[in-house]
């Protein structure tokens, strides 16, 4: 499938065309597209023309959240197909999943879910928003082998450094690994701040949870 197709979904996304994008959802997958290029080279790419649009003022609020909804739709349909092509059955750990307090970008961080779900790990979304208490305590209740906190915002990064604080202070650091992503978060930030890692998308973070579980 060509170009052209690819930059259709990003012009819906930017266009907050929710039928749309779902139709080309259908269509890629239909003519043998992977659901993850359709979200990497279509949908990602218009969220971020999206985002930069805000950042410039020329969009507004609504249109993150036409942006965001319409992506939402687009990864509901292709949900089935990215669980199907998970690479493996066997479960390799548990994971603790959600975006820190103060935070409600959601779409991120339930993509890294769905993806470690699709290769074998057993994930506990806690949601948006979460308070720092209820990450450590779904540490403890769930035995997590992982936690991942997502964070989109500059404001809200600080957050990941909390939760690894109270983590620490609650004497579990030693036995959960640590991994973040978001938009503004960096390799840097996750070494200041003393994570076990930081992954830039849903891929590089099943890599790296793989990694830290000891399967690779
Ligand atoms: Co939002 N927003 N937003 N927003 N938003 C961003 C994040 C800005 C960068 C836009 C901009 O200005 N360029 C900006 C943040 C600037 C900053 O702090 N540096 C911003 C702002 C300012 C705001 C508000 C403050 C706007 C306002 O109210 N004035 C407000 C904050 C609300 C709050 O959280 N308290 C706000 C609100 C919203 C919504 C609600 C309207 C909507 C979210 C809808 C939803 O999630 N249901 C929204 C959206 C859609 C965006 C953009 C356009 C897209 C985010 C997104 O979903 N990307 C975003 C601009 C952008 O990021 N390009 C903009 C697609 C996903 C797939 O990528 O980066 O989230 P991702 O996740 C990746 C990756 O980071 C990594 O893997 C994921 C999958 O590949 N990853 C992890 C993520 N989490 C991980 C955790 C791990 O453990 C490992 C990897």
């Amino acid at each position: 499938m060509s170009q052209e197709f690819y930059t259709r979904v990003t012009q819906a996304v930017i266009n907050g065309d929710k039928e749309l994008v779902v139709s080309l959802a259908k269509e890629g997958l239909e003519t043998g597209l992977k659901p993850l290029d359709i979200i990497r080279q279509g949908l990602t790419p218009g969220m971020d023309v999206v985002g930069d649009r805000f950042s410039s003022g020329e969009y507004f609020l609504p249109h993150l959240v036409m942006a965001g909804d319409t992506m939402k739709s687009a990864l509901a349909e292709l949900e089935p197909a990215l669980k199907a092509a998970g690479s493996t059955r066997e479960s390799l750990g548990t994971v603790v999943i959600g975006t820190v307090a103060g935070d409600i970008h959601e779409i991120g961080k339930s993509l890294v879910g769905t993806m470690l779900t699709a290769n074998g790990f057993v994930v506990h979304d806690l949601g948006v928003d979460v308070p720092t208490e209820k990450f450590v305590e779904a540490v403890v209740d769930t035995e997590a082998d992982i936690v991942g906190m997502s964070a989109l915002l500059t404001t809200t990064m600080r957050n990941q450094d909390s939760i690894i604080k109270e983590l620490t202070e609650a004497g579990l650091r030693d036995r959960v690994k640590v991994l973040i992503g978001g938009a503004p978060v960096t390799s840097e930030w996750a070494d200041d701040i003393g994570a076990d890692g930081y992954a830039e998308d849903a891929i590089g973070a099943v890599k790296l949870a793989r990694r830290l579980v000891g399967v690779e």
